[in-house]
């Protein structure tokens, strides 16, 4: 094992890192329904951005921007080796809907945590260290999500993702430069070493197994897709059933299916209709056309694709049955990942010299971690998320579970980094 006599020296601040959790959880906060909202690009975000490119500062590391807007704050190595093959850890601080004050920001905060462990020691890493804030991880107004980091590991081309038409009709591009997040840098151009990230489970298996740290060894493949139904509006009163082409009725129905089939799939299949609209959306009139998103997700890719003919082969039939027009588009399709062995292998020893319960595990959620591991070996931390909840002003994860993750973290980091010296 390595020798890190002279990082012993590094303490984590936890206090701090608590303290930055909730100043930024207060950034585009809710009074109304309570949580925060602070969705790509928009103003809300803008202000969560400049406070921890400030706070980046504060902590004298070089602040670097890309042209996707991916924020990176870099602690130079003591070899002055410039900013290549860093040790890097992040996560993303864009947020959903009512959002959780934890999702994405603890594990950017928890890095600054570590960068400051570092310089309250005096002490410089072995390689350069990096903290990764990606942008529109969430993807809910410009799809896909993990967008920044997808762009980064070149999954996605910049200009297509800069031309990207929101939800709100507002073109990603134009947003960024609007909120001056419009960065220089060439995205990738700084290959990771290595990639940590620390985040919420956001689901209930730690709390309900009582353990502190989960090991992610792989993350769940994930299938977005838009459907739109086109059928005929008609009086409510007078259209016999027989006689309808019922584009809400479809919907509707569509919406079962997928429950059935993700209940029917022995658990491993997830099925989530998160957004449904119908026209003209009266009381009195038989929908003409209505839209419904699609969120299908599995560990495994031969089951994420059985799931998803088993809808297309639902399409074509309800279509014909009650005649209307179905089509769909396709808006986000990543394949499972499985994150590296020994960077796991690394997390779960170090839980284990804190003597934190731990546990390996799939990861349900998204996170820029799956893009990252296409371009350098990636893993990630859990730490428990209270009643499974997350996506949900409720999100919550204990003070000592917080800081108990982060000192995994700074662990992994320094061994990683010490071991890199060599
Ligand atoms: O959708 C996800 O899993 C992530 O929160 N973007
Ligand atoms: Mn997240
Ligand atoms: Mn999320």
């Amino acid at each position: 094992m390595c020798d890190i006599s002279e990082q012993q020296v590094l303490k984590l601040d936890g206090g701090k890192l608590l303290e930055q959790v909730r100043v930024l959880g207060g950034v585009g906060a809710d009074e109304d329904v309570g949580g925060r909202t602070r969705i790509a690009l928009t103003d809300s975000e803008k202000a969560g951005r400049d406070l921890v490119v400030r706070w980046m500062r504060e902590l004298d590391l070089d602040v670097q921007v890309d042209s996707i807007g991916n924020i990176f704050g870099t602690l130079r190595s003591a070899k002055g080796d410039g900013y290549q093959a860093p040790m890097m850890v992040g996560s993303h601080i864009d947020t959903v809907t009512n959002a959780g004050a934890l999702d994405g920001c603890y594990g950017v905060l928890a890095g600054l945590a570590v960068a400051r462990a570092y310089r309250e020691a005096g002490v410089l890493p072995s390689r350069s260290f990096t903290v990764g804030a990606f942008t529109n991880e969430e993807g809910i107004r410009y799809q896909p999500d993990m967008m920044g980091s997808l762009v980064y590991a070149g999954g996605l081309p910049l200009q297509q993702a800069l031309d990207t038409i929101g939800t709100d009709g507002t073109k990603l591009g134009e947003e960024l430069s609007r909120i001056g997040y419009a960065g220089t840098m060439v995205p990738g151009s700084i290959v990771p070493h290595e990639y940590v990230e620390l985040h919420i489970e956001q689901g209930p298996i730690l709390e309900a197994e009582n353990i502190l740290i989960g090991v992610v060894e792989n993350l769940q493949g994930i299938s977005w897709q838009q459907i739109t139904i086109q059928g005929n509006a008609n009086h409510a009163g007078t259209t016999p059933t027989h006689l309808r082409h019922d584009a809400g009725w479809v919907a509707s129905a569509i919406a079962t299916f997928v429950r059935d089939l993700a209940a029917n799939s022995g658990g491993t299949t997830l099925a989530t209709v998160g957004c449904m609209r119908f026209e003209p959306n009266v009381i009195n009139v038989i929908p003409r056309r209505a839209t419904l998103t699609v969120d299908l997700r599995d560990p495994d890719e031969s089951r994420l694709q059985a799931a998803e003919k088993a809808l297309a082969d639902f399409l074509v039939d309800v279509a014909e049955k009650e005649g209307v027009k179905v089509s769909t588009e396709q808006l986000v399709r990543f394949s499972p990942v499985v994150f590296d062995a020994d960077l796991a292998n690394e997390i779960e020893a170090s839980a284990k010299r804190f003597g934190f319960s731990n546990r390996r595990m799939t990861s349900g959620a998204g996170h820029d971690a799956q893009m990252i591991a296409r371009i350098a070996p990636s893993a990630m931390i859990f730490v428990p998320s209270r009643g499974g909840i997350s996506h949900n002003p409720r999100e919550h994860t204990d003070d000592d579970q917080l800081v108990m993750g982060a000192e995994v973290l700074l662990d992994v980091v320094k061994r990683r980094l010490e071991c890199a010296s060599r």
